[in-house]
Order: structure tokens, then sequence, then C-alpha cells
């Protein structure tokens, strides 16, 4: 069997993007095991199967990926949070999904965040191999993650895409996310071609929409045969002005995470 006809491990499928993926995956006919290790608040998935777990857990991370050709790791802390809350499912088990991948010989997809540069000026227009600037211990637990997966490409041959998610949620709600926003519909396409896409080796691209307000240029979507359809720019009339009062979060990529939590000098 070819690494894509085999199932696909699906964390943080609890999550909003993973119940999202779990249903527009499932309705592809392609089967997924998912984990998380909140409850599945949905009804399943034709095909699919949920397992309760931990990240930390790594004979059930092992266990779960086992036949899986492809993991979809979504899991772990979303937002930014105080150092000992990352380490666990952000560090740790990362490193138990890049073992299991190694095991499988599978494919990781890797949900990075454009929090991991989220330093870098709005004026910017940053390419992918842009330096990473993390706003945060989420940002920089991305950035881990996302050198975790060069890490296993060169040293293991284990293929990684890299996605930097911008703000993947029903529709913007902000001038910033006219330039970050990802649609779901973009977003499960951009999976469905991280499945299918005959090799990718190590890949990193930009999960945001067609939007022209943009911060980001180039990625490796090409490699991938990935092209959003959807754009924020439809939004722009109405949210153009929706600014907060804080300087810092208007200045950087990241917005509200490099102003929130701790100030820089702290
Ligand atoms: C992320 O990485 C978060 O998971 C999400 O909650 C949003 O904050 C998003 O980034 C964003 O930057 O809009």
């Amino acid at each position: 069997m070819n690494r894509a006809e085999k199932k696909v491990l699906l964390t943080g499928a609890s999550g909003g993007l993973g119940c999202k993926l779990a249903a527009g995956l499932a309705a592809q006919g392609i089967t997924l095991v998912l984990t998380d290790i909140a409850p599945f608040p949905e009804k399943l998935p034709p095909g699919a199967t949920f397992t309760q777990a931990d990240l930390n857990d790594a004979a059930t991370i092992l266990r779960l990926a086992e036949g899986c050709g492809t993991i979809l790791h979504f899991g772990g802390i979303s937002v930014d949070r105080p150092f000992e809350e990352i380490l666990g499912p952000n560090l740790r088990g990362l490193y138990h999904i890049y073992e299991a991948a190694r095991r499988e010989r599978a494919r990781v997809v890797f949900a990075s965040s454009n929090h991991s540069i989220g330093f870098h000026e709005r004026s910017e227009a940053l390419d992918s191999d842009c330096a990473f600037r993390p706003d945060g211990f989420y940002g920089l637990s991305k950035a881990y993650g996302e050198l975790m997966g060069r890490l296993y490409w060169d040293k293991h041959g284990v293929e990684s895409v890299m996605v930097r998610i911008g703000s993947s949620f029903p529709e913007p709600v902000d001038a910033r996310m006219l330039a970050t926003w990802l649609s779901y519909n973009d977003l499960i396409q951009l999976m469905l071609r991280c499945l299918n896409a005959d090799s990718v080796g190590y890949a990193v691209v930009w999960g945001a929409s067609a939007n022209a307000r943009s911060f980001w240029r180039k990625d490796d979507r090409e490699r991938l045969g990935w092209t959003p359809v959807d754009t924020a720019d439809v939004y722009a009339g109405q949210l153009s002005g929706k600014v907060s009062d804080n300087p810092v979060q208007e200045r950087f990529q990241g917005g509200a995470f490099c102003a929130n939590l701790y100030s820089r000098t702290e």
C-alpha cells in the first residue's frame, strides 16, 4: 500500500480546526485515526476512530500511529501560555509525534503558526525562509517544531510540511486578519494536497488565503500543488478600521500575542 492510501492520524482532533478537518477529510473517503486530550465534541465522521490521549503518553502515540501514512499534527497548546504549560504538549509531545513518524515512515504535516515569526514588523514582506522571531513561548514551540521537522528530514528522511497558519476562523474579524485569514475551505484543500503530493521533502508553507494585504510571499506551495481560492479582501470595507489602540499589537505581525502576557522589558 502506498503512503497516501494508508490511514491518517489527526492529533488535536477535538479542537476548532481538528473538527473541521475531521469532517472535511472523512468526506473525501480518508480513513482517520483521531486523537485529542479532550473528548471529541461531535458525532464521529464515517470510518473514523477516536482515542482520548495525552501527547505526553509516548506509548499511546506510537500505537495510534501504527499503519498510518501521514500524521496531521494539530494537537498541543494553541495560544500563548507560560513555559511550563507549553513544555509537555508542544515540546515533548512533538518529539513523540516525530518518533512515531520515523518508525512508520510517515509524512508529518505540522500545524505551525505565524507566531513563530510574530515579532517581524508588519511592514516587512516575508518569504518562508525568513528568520524565526517567536512572539512568546507558544511561538517558540512552533519554531522548535519546524526545526524538529528539519532534523528528522536531514537525519532520518522523514518528510514534513510546516504550515505556518495565520488566522483560521469562519471569517476574518479585524484588520489584521485581512492579511492573515485562512478559510476552512482553503485549509482542507491544503491538507488534501499535503496528503496526496508525491514528494514534499521538507516544505514550509504560509497558511493564508489569497489575501491582497498578506504579509507573506514566497514559500514551497508549488511542491504541493496548492493554490488558495478564498480571500479576506471582500471583508476590507467592514474591517480595515477595526484596529486596537495598542501600538505594539498593531506594529508586529503576531498582533495581540506580541502585546500579551509579559511586556518586552519585564
Ligand atoms: C494561532 O496560532 C492561534 O492558534 C490562533 O488562536 C490565533 O491566535 C492565530 O494564531 C492568529 O494569529 O490569529
